[in-house]
């Protein structure tokens, strides 16, 4: 995948585990596919998050449904899952491997690294970043150990700097505050709960799309 078919894909990123549903994360994720995702990853993590064998397995039912529909499946952290099911690639943070590392493990599949600051950007960019996940854009509950928030600050300077590597914000996004993401420099946003948890996921996934596609990003 180019960056610029990239750059597409990353619009409307879902991230969901089952720790993020109150019903069959199946379900979630086939009503979010319909609202217009355009990108899905797994990340199964917090209290009550699945293991081993329940974990591998949600993991390949989900990975169908993003088959079927052509629609790229990552996996968070764990890149011994997403080779042994050949996703279409993994997001590491900062506690993870090193991106040179986790690069070599993985060959071409997609690669991308959360980042804070423009140091952790240089580095992940040198070492073999796709993109870049950057947040909390705004509070979130959903992360515990989240960092302070930070609002689009770190997306425009990394444009101001010329940096054109494809980038996502996260933390917070719904479908009001979606554009500033857009505005400010980043190609999507990458939404937990704000779709996962919404009283209906179709229309939550659809408004968050529409806005993003409506609000370009100025590079
Ligand atoms: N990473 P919600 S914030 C997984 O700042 C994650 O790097 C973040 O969930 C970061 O959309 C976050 O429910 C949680 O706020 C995003």
């Amino acid at each position: 995948m180019t960056a610029e078919q990239l750059r597409f894909h990353l619009k409307l990123y879902f991230i969901m585990g089952s720790t993020n549903c109150n019903r069959n994360p199946l379900d979630v994720l086939k009503e979010a596919i319909d609202g217009g995702i355009t990108f899905f990853q797994y990340r199964e993590k917090g209290e009550g998050a699945l293991k081993d064998e329940q974990k591998l397995n949600l993991a390949l039912q989900l990975q169908k449904l993003c088959k079927k529909v052509n629609i790229p499946f990552i996996v968070n952290d764990d890149i011994d899952l997403a080779i042994a099911i050949n996703a279409d690639g993994v997001h590491i943070g900062q506690e993870d491997e090193p991106v040179e590392m986790v690069r070599k493990k993985i060959g071409n599949m997609i690669l991308g690294v959360s980042v804070h600051n423009h140091e952790e950007a240089i580095m992940a960019m040198n070492a073999g970043a796709d993109y870049f996940g950057i947040g909390p854009i705004f509070p979130t509950q959903t992360k515990t150990d989240a960092k302070p928030v930070q609002g689009v600050s770190l997306i425009k300077e990394l444009r101001d700097k010329g940096i054109s590597i494809p980038i996502v914000g996260i933390g917070g996004i719904h479908a009001e505050n979606a554009h500033t993401v857009m505005e400010a420099g980043g190609d999507g946003v990458s939404v937990i709960s704000a779709i996962s948890l919404a009283p209906s996921v179709k229309e939550a996934a659809r408004s968050i799309r529409k806005s993003v596609d409506t609000n370009h990003s100025p590079i």
